[in-house]
């Protein structure tokens, strides 16, 4: 077994079957095939598992002529494609999604109602599948969406996760993680092809071999590997929106090679020598959980070389058609590299084309710097991956060498540039030297692409002015900023059917691909009939939510209050303590009699977020805000007023249900520390109001929506900058401050831990000893803010009309803009003919 060496070139049309046309018996006929003849089972004996394999099998079936040709088109014609890196995919579940697309949700309902059967029932049958952590992973599948849906010529690449993010419960209110066990019951939207199988290298180490005599000899590097490991690729349709293009999605997944010598072994040994190769196979076992901090695992390396290893094999070999000059390979495809996890794919790419295809250095680095951009999705130091050269020259010994040459070509016309600046040399080295030795994945990443950009337009800002100055000055037409976004099909068309039905009622439905549509609906925000539609839509939405919760979690949400949610992962710099110091304040005014209860909004606050499980202080929080929960809601008169609601295991299906429950978005991060955010995008599109600071995409919502209809409070990033550098004390803003004071001293005293005074110990003496993120200097003024929100939404129609001209100006957070964006700046590719 091998790889395949070629596959079919397709000269005119290949032939295809047809899928089935759309209709009700057509749908149950397909439907019951399914049933009986794959998953082989009668209906009366069908369990909801096997209904819904056949269900999504079925829908499957109309995306399939679509899918071939779409890929049959890109292999005839040859366009330059986007090969998105990503080491995570936050999918979500996609049944729902592949109905819509396929504008079969009618129909498949219609058609299973006549066998007795429900969708809905279905749809909840299906165990989303998890590959990423948050905002990240979740940008991936918004922009592959996207691209589908615009028919560009485009393929994602990442790695199939046996277990994807962990399954969150909470014990006495602390988070326990579980295995996300995804694949146990069958994944019927992956196709698997054993027989396109990559072989990937590991360890061993370089031999230099001479070539050529005398004066034109020239030394050469030979890699000698230790190990190998298979590649499997899996893969997904990613369907456009009724246009006939289904991309794909090509997830690696990691299988021992069996290879192994039994010779080096005594027979005695057999199994010990198959244990060391199905050891391989741990490679793609499960998901790092690390949102922005990630830890420097050896295995999480291997990851990285693992699907880049793959997918640039896969791209060259399986793409493009037998013997491509590769030197032109900037002209069919943008390797776009999502954050620093994937960049090992450039010193592969320099591997490929020097060691195996032969080509110069000075060519091949050509090609490379042509191939790649590069984008960066954080501002915090510790978010920025650096590798120890030891641990990086064990597993990647050839890869270590290409590094090495790549910097000191790099450093040499940064001397020449700098007139010798030792100090500016050692800063922007690709090898860091203190602590240790150690490979800046950034630093490597920005050398070689073409591009590199932020993800809103602050962010992209202080990528210039901060975390890579440097560099800018020395490139400044490198640096580019694309602002993230959403993908509308997933966040308002499915998950809001009644907003997205009262749009297309008053705009026709055009919006749903192409969202500055939105716009039409600003006069509609001073009509009161829209306006009370819009407020039956979102309480409706908190009807549905209240059931949710109801079955899943056993939570009792109130349909009438005001819905205040902050969902995000669990980080200081995204301060859910914040949002929790403002529920003890508010707790402590109604228990001491300085707040009347008539004098609060009624509001439910909801939480949800994952902690990273090796985050003690985020856990900690976790801990804080049940612990608070719990004694506000069973507080007799505070809970009249007061809840809160800290939902389990929060995940792309949880977020669909509440987002457009929302009244209030919490986007609080300090300034300048979170790099765009895509949840307050979702937020604002299902028509909540932000309370929030000036960070991230937060500060162009703004702009966008207006002042008037966005809560702003806190530091500036400049002021924030100026307070750290001037020295920042904490205790000043306790000392000062006596309703902070008695919040912060409720925690001490163990009012929330059954009068244990160690519990949340650590959070206290955080706070007022360090305080990296400035809670406590942010506190007054978004308690203040908290106070333009109660009167505002005292006014239930001057609050609707800011919701609905929240949704009206918030087109721009399209992922198809950002997809647009990325296309004139970086990509350059165009959409595939129908
Ligand atoms: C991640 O989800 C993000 C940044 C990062 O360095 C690593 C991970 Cl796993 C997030 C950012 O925190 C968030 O602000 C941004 O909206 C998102 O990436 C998508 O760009």
């Amino acid at each position: 077994r091998g790889r395949v060496g070629s596959v079919t070139r397709v000269t005119e049309s290949t032939p295809l079957i047809a899928s089935p046309e759309p209709s009700v018996e057509g749908f149950v006929r397909e439907y019951l095939r399914e049933l009986n003849f794959t998953q082989g089972t009668v209906l009366e004996r069908a369990s909801t598992n096997d209904k819904y394999l056949a269900l999504a099998r079925t829908v499957r079936h109309y995306l399939m002529a679509s899918w071939m040709r779409t890929t049959s088109e890109h292999l005839r014609t040859q366009p330059k494609a986007v090969a998105y890196l990503s080491a995570e995919y936050l999918l979500g579940r996609q049944l729902d999604n592949a109905l819509i697309a396929a504008d079969l949700t009618d129909i498949a309902s219609e058609a299973l109602a006549s066998l007795g059967i429900d969708v809905a029932e279905l749809r909840e049958a299906e165990v989303e599948p998890g590959l990423g952590n948050g905002g990240l992973g979740r940008l991936a599948a918004c922009f592959i969406d996207s691209l589908a849906t615009m028919a560009i010529p485009a393929i994602g690449y990442g790695i199939r996760y046996e277990y994807g993010i962990f399954r969150q419960k909470f014990e006495d209110g602390w988070q326990v993680e579980k295995p996300d066990r995804w694949l146990d019951n069958g994944s019927p939207w992956e196709f698997a092809h054993p027989e396109h199988e990559v072989t990937v290298s590991f360890g061993g180490h370089v031999e230099t071999v001479s070539e050529g005599e005398g004066a034109d000899a020239v030394e050469t590097s030979r890699w000698v590997p230790g190990w190998e490991v298979l590649g499997v690729p899996y893969n997904y349709m990613v369907p456009g929106y009724r246009n006939g293009c289904v991309n794909t999605l090509r997830l690696w997944s990691a299988r021992a090679t069996h290879a192994f010598n039994l010779e080096t072994f005594n027979y005695g040994d057999y199994a010990e020598a198959v244990r060391a190769q199905t050891f391989a196979e741990n490679i793609s076992k499960v998901l790092y959980p690390e949102d922005s901090t990630p830890q420097g695992k050896e295995l999480r390396l291997q990851q990285q070389y693992f699907f880049v290893a793959c997918s640039l094999r896969d791209f060259i070999d399986q793409l493009l058609p037998q013997g491509f000059d590769l030197h032109r390979l900037p002209e069919r495809v943008c390797f776009q590299l999502n954050d620093t996890h994937p960049v090992i794919a450039v010193p592969e790419l320099m591997r490929i084309l020097v060691d195996e295809e032969g080509f110069a250095w000075d060519e091949a680095w050509e090609v490379t710097q042509g191939c790649f951009a590069y984008t960066c999705h954080t501002l915090l130091p510790e978010a920025l991956e650096v590798w120890p050269v030891d641990l990086l020259g064990r597993l990647l010994p050839r890869h270590l060498e290409i590094i090495y040459r790549i910097n000191d070509e790099f450093l040499e016309e940064v001397r020449e540039a700098s007139g010798d600046d030792a100090v500016l040399v050692r800063r922007m080295s690709i090898i860091a030297e203190h602590p240790g030795r150690a490979v800046r994945m950034a630093h490597l990443a920005t050398v070689a692409a073409t591009k590199v950009n932020g993800v809103a337009e602050l962010h992209s800002q202080l990528l210039r002015d901060k975390v890579l100055a440097d560099f800018a000055r020395l490139w400044p037409e490198k640096f580019t900023n694309v602002t993230n976004g959403v993908t509308p099909r997933r966040f308002v068309r499915m998950a809001n059917p009644r907003l997205s039905e009262l749009i297309t009622e008053a705009i026709g439905d055009g919006w749903v691909t192409d969202l500055d549509r939105l716009r039409e609906l600003e006069p509609l925000a001073d009509d009161p009939e829209f306006r009370r539609r819009f407020r039956e839509v979102k309480s409706a939405n908190k009807e549905r939510l209240a059931d949710f919760l109801a079955r899943r979690d056993g939570i009792e949400v109130p349909v009438d209050t005001m819905l205040d949610v902050m969902v995000k992962r669990l980080h200081e710099y995204k301060r859910q303590t914040l949002q929790i110091l403002h529920v003890i304040t508010l707790y402590d005014g109604i228990v001491s009699g300085r707040l009347a209860l008539e004098d609060v909004v009624p509001r439910t606050v909801v939480f949800g977020a994952k902690a990273a499980p090796g985050y003690a202080m985020a856990k900690q929080i976790i801990g804080l805000i049940n612990h608070v929960a719990a004694v506000v809601n069973n507080h007799p008169e505070v809970s009249r007023v007061l809840r809160v609601a800290f939902p389990a295991n929060y995940n792309v299906t949880v977020a669909e249900t509440l987002i457009p429950a929302a009244d209030l978005s919490e986007q609080i991060s300090l300034a300048g520390k979170e790099a765009s955010g895509t949840g307050n995008m979702k937020f604002a599109l299902n028509g909540a109001l932000t309370i929030g600071t000036d960070d991230g995409a937060n500060v162009e919502i703004r702009q966008l929506v207006g002042d008037d209809h966005f809560f702003l409070f806190g530091l500036t990033e400049p002021e924030a900058a100026a307070v750290a550098e001037a020295g920042y004390r904490p205790a000043t803003y306790y000392e000062e401050n006596a309703t902070l004071r008695r919040a912060l001293d409720l925690i001490a005293r163990g009012e929330f831990s059954g009068g244990d005074r160690q519990t949340f110990e650590p959070i206290v003496s955080n706070l007022l000893g360090e305080d990296r993120f400035m809670v406590l200097a942010d506190y007054q003024s978004y308690l203040d803010a908290q106070q333009r929100v109660e009167a505002a939404y005292r006014d239930p129609d001057a609050w609707s009309r800011s919701a609905v001209l929240n949704v009206a100006r918030s087109g721009f957070f399209s992922s198809d803009r950002s997809m647009r964006d990325y296309l004139d700046r970086i990509w350059h590719a165009e959409p595939l003919e129908s």
